[in-house]
């Protein structure tokens, strides 16, 4: 296997405490509509499109809905989401995080973002991450999302990067799958970390270093 050079991150809840504001307006939407919404169903929607999300929110639901009605749910949710992003700053993302990534680029690795948000363009602006990450693929980029390993692929593609030099640190099931079929060492964090899932298992961004010792 070759040295790893390189760590590629996931974005919500990972980077940034993003998944908060997905939860909030997602909830909004199930109760404007008197769907129940747990949880352990927000826990589903981590790493997974808007799209299947949305299918996620709505299993409960008594009714169905067209698929016209599905999309105008989706971008209700969304402007909602994007609206607690606006309220971003760099404080928002923690400490620990951005000491990381400025040791991890003192040890010399490549740092890049695989987020299969099409938001990840305006939280990395409104936090100033985008300054800190050598290459972005998000999901403004993808057909496919994770758990396929789009996402991460195309990250390590624009680094030049082979994916056995690669870290990809995700919090969601989803995202560990799609790390491990790009074939690359799989990093869970936070709550996928807890359930064992990943090649290495972390509970914070910090633990990533002793890889670069
Ligand atoms: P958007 P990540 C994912 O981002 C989120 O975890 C997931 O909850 C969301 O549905 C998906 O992005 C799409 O996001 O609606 O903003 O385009 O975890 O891959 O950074």
């Amino acid at each position: 296997m070759s040295k790893l050079n390189t760590v590629i991150f996931d974005l919500d809840g990972v980077l940034v405490n993003t998944d908060v504001f997905h939860f909030e307006a997602w909830k909004e939407l199930a109760d404007r509509l008197g769907v129940p919404f747990s949880a352990e169903q927000a826990d589903r929607c981590r790493g997974v499109s808007r799209m299947q999300s949305l299918e996620i929110v709505l299993e409960r639901s008594e009714r169905t809905y067209t698929l016209a009605e599905k999309e105008a749910f989706a971008a209700e949710k969304n402007a909602n989401y994007r609206s607690r992003l606006e309220t971003m700053t760099p404080d928002d993302v923690p400490s620990e995080v951005l000491e990381t990534l400025a040791e991890l680029r003192r040890r010399g690795c490549r740092l890049a973002l695989a987020s299969g948000s099409k938001n990840a363009g305006l939280i990395l602006e409104r936090t100033g991450l985008g300054r800190m990450l050598d290459a972005v693929a998000d999901g403004t980029m993808i057909t496919r999302s994770k758990p396929d390993p789009e996402v991460f692929l195309t990250a390590a593609k624009l680094l030049g990067a082979e994916p056995c030099e690669c870290a990809a640190v995700d919090d969601a099931e989803a995202g560990v799958q799609s790390a491990r079929a790009a074939g690359m060492l799989a990093v869970a964090i936070a709550g996928a970390a807890k359930s064992g899932l990943g090649d290495m298992n972390i509970a914070s961004v910090k633990e990533l270093l002793q890889l670069f010792e």
